[in-house]
């Protein structure tokens, strides 16, 4: 694989790219790298790069004709794959740089100065990268990074065949912690169970430990794992609770059911690929009149298609309590429910837990099935709230208006949580 750098600084590079992994795959002939140097391509006497931008403004910008030669010539003999460093670029992933490994030649193209010239962009360049949100003096520090993040997915690279794969962000994960020589450091002990040669325990152990530390520092990788993220939904119930719940003035009271509530939030569990779905009520005329929404919409369901969409359908169960059906689903998963209250009001000293910190904790911590508690009215009462393991923060506009209905605020919930 070839890269070919468009810079005014070639020095930059040398030591970074003739160091290591990437000396080698250089002398091996695995890894070509070149440069050309815009300045060769300059026309007046001075031979300037840059000069100050039309419609005035600080700095100098780079001009095209220079940066464009230089561009065509490092594309001469191939049709090359134009990248320029830029922060208007998506930033640069582990993905996109597996994509860019499959090329024959890339052209990296670095800014200088305030930036170069739109037409340079809009005539020479296939793809604008950037490695991060940050001010930098120039595009070459990006140009290696890119380079460096390449080059190891080319064939050869690295030593071992799968060793390209087998690191973080790979699996989507971080990698579990590393030790090696000595077992005892400063009185700081390895972990006894890399030492015990059990390899089925050493492999959950570093999954455990992968799994945790992911949820902790990076949750949002967790949420974009499409397999963890479904498997939880999977384990995932939500209740739909109209006792004990506030009326406007703040008194407890028990509402009674909506019907567009039951049917639609029955709907979103479904899309959603949730376990179950429990309305409750205590008053027995509500839940009967529960069982035949439901029962009117799953026949629907069953006469709209041939399919299998009937299979797909969370369970739907009317339960008489709060309490009666978390103990409903702990004896249907064998396991202790996490129970999570929402609300439409902050939680007191806003202790609440974000939607991808929710999703990473739930699916490090294992099995337990995932208790999702909605009110009706004015919101569920006090002692649910103070009962339950967190409170999910509030879905929120932008004003202080602040009155979706619950089926509304069920369906913002479900996405955030599970949607794709
Ligand atoms: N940077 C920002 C906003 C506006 C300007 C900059 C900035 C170097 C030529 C571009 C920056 C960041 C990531 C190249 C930054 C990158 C560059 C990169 C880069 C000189 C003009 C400039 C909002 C991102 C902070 C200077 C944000 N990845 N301008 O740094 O080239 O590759």
């Amino acid at each position: 694989m070839r890269f070919t750098v468009v810079t005014l600084f070639a020095g930059m590079f040398e030591q970074v790219l003739s160091t290591s992994v990437l000396g080698k795959a250089r002398a091996a002939g695995l890894v070509e790298i070149d440069f050309v140097n815009p300045r060769d391509f300059a026309t007046d006497k001075h031979r300037s790069v840059d000069d100050s931008p039309y419609g005035g403004g600080p700095g100098m910008v780079m001009k095209c004709d220079s940066l464009v030669a230089a561009i065509e010539t490092a594309g001469k003999s191939s049709s090359p794959h134009r990248v320029l460093l830029s922060p208007v670029g998506k930033t640069l992933t582990h993905s996109r740089a597996v994509a860019l490994a499959k090329m024959d030649h890339i052209v990296v193209v670095c800014g200088r100065y305030e930036g170069v010239d739109e037409r340079v962009v809009d005539m020479g360049i296939d793809e604008s990268l950037s490695i991060g949100d940050y001010v930098l003096t120039g595009g070459e520090l990006g140009a290696m990074v890119i380079i460096d993040a390449v080059a190891r997915f080319v064939p050869g690279v690295l030593g071992h065949a799968d060793s390209a794969d087998d690191e973080s962000f790979s699996g989507g994960l971080l990698e579990h912690p590393q030790y090696t020589r000595p077992a005892e450091f400063r009185g700081q002990a390895v972990p006894a169970t890399l030492l015990s040669g059990n390899h089925a325990k050493i492999d959950a152990w570093r999954r455990e430990q992968s799994l945790s530390r992911t949820a902790m520092h990076r949750p949002e990788l967790i949420r974009q794992d499409t397999v963890l993220t479904q498997a939880l939904a999977a384990r995932t119930y939500v209740l739909l609770a109209h006792h004990p719940v506030l009326d406007r003035n703040g008194e407890t009271v028990t509402t009674s059911v909506t019907n567009f509530d039951i049917h639609d939030i029955a709907r979103s569990c479904a899309t959603y690929g949730v376990a179950g779905y429990f309305p409750v009520s205590p008053v027995r005329l509500q839940r009967e009149k529960i069982a035949r929404i439901i029962e009117i919409w799953q026949r629907e369901i069953a006469q709209a298609g041939s399919d299998d969409r009937g299979q797909a359908l969370s369970t739907v169960a009317v339960s008489e309590s709060i309490s009666s059906a978390i103990e409903t689903i702990r004896r249907r998963t064998k396991a202790e429910p996490w129970v999570v209250t929402t609300s439409a009001q902050a939680a007191p000293g806003g202790l609440h837990v974000g939607y991808s910190e929710l999703v990473a904790q739930r699916v490090a911590d294992g099995s337990r099935p995932l208790v999702l508690v909605l009110g009706t009215g004015w919101g569920l009462h006090s002692g649910i709230l103070a009962g339950a393991d967190q409170q999910l923060a509030p879905i929120r506009g932008t004003g202080d208006f602040n009155h979706l209905s619950v089926r509304s605020a069920a369906s913002s919930i479900l996405d955030r949580l599970f949607g794709q």
